[in-house]
């Protein structure tokens, strides 16, 4: 049998479930999740390779108008990412589908997904929160207009349907030989994943404007031979009111978020470490080129 390899580009509007997706059809926790939108900011690449095919993910980050430079920048990524695509899984909710029945006709739709002229899969998640009559005729009203491979309902989340999205994948993968090692998980760095790790406990902590004004950076990383690996930490934020509510009264918040990070990181890296934190102002850094830049939003 030939090999099929190919990119895999997953997009879709903010919060519908995108990375679920991704980390289940891997089967690793690469990409964070949260039930806040516009978690994800970069595209983010993770590989699941079998005898005969290898799929390069990219989970990108939400499809949105964007209204400053990083999510400009954010927007750039989907782009890029959708480029690079042979197969583009196109996310939506059931519940939005309901909400907007003609989302295809959109003009980011229209732009940035029909005219790659790609074969387009419909995953139509979180089904586990609607009745199954209106799932089947609101696919059956899409499958009239031919736009997509496949519509297929599913249940990230759950599982449901998950692997039929990946039987649909390697059906429309082009022959190709692998593009990676056979045990190559992701090109992303430890450091990557590790300040995104500290970002994800961060979504979870706090609310209003900080999740949208954090960012996070890794300072040091020291392997260590003997005893745990060092890893110091700079949590970004845009004003200089926003510290105190990350510090908490007399350090109460980032000691909590330390615990909860530290914990996730050693999850992931599958060893113990030594996990510093500490808050950094830089106003306005979500407008800023430069320090986006710094944060490797390039
Ligand atoms: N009920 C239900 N919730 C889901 C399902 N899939 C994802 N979610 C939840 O939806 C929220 C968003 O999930 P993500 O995977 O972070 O969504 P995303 O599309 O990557 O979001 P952005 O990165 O912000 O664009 C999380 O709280 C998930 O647990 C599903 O099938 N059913
Ligand atoms: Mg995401």
């Amino acid at each position: 049998m030939k090999t099929k390899s190919g990119f895999v580009t997953i997009a879709g509007r903010p919060n519908v479930g995108k990375s679920t997706l991704m980390n289940r059809l891997i089967g690793e926790n690469l990409s964070i999740i949260t039930d806040k939108p516009q978690t994800t900011r970069k595209r983010i690449l993770g590989i699941l390779s079998e005898e005969n095919y290898q799929i390069i993910f990219l989970d990108t980050p939400g499809m949105l108008n964007p209204k400053y430079l990083l999510q400009e920048k954010l927007v750039e990524y989907i782009k890029l990412s959708l480029k690079d695509a042979d197969v583009i899984v196109f996310m939506i909710t059931i519940k939005d589908l309901m909400k907007e029945e003609k989302f295809y006709e959109s003009e980011d739709f229209q732009k940035m997904i029909l005219k790659s002229k790609k074969p387009v899969i419909l995953v139509i998640n979180k089904v586990d929160l609607t009745n199954s009559d209106r799932i089947g005729s609101a696919i059956s009203l899409l499958e009239k207009e031919n736009i997509f491979k496949r519509i297929i309902p599913v249940s990230a989340t759950e599982g449901y349907n998950v692997s039929y999205v990946l039987d649909t994948i390697i059906e429309f993968l082009p022959e190709h030989p692998k593009y990676y090692p056979d045990d190559q998980l992701t090109t992303e760095t430890e450091r990557f994943f590790v300040s995104e790790k500290i970002r994800e406990k961060i979504l979870e902590i706090f609310h209003d404007e900080i999740p949208y004004s954090v960012e996070v950076y890794i300072e040091e990383f020291k392997e260590r031979a003997k005893g745990k690996d060092y890893i110091s930490a700079v949590i970004v934020v845009e004003r200089n009111s926003q510290k105190p509510i990350i510090l908490g009264k007399k350090g109460a918040k980032i000691k909590k978020l330390g615990n909860l990070a530290r914990k996730s990181i050693e999850d992931f890296l599958g060893r113990e470490i030594y996990l510093e934190l500490r808050v950094k102002v830089s106003e306005n850094w979500r407008k800023n080129e430069r320090e986006l830049k710094n944060f490797g939003y390039d």
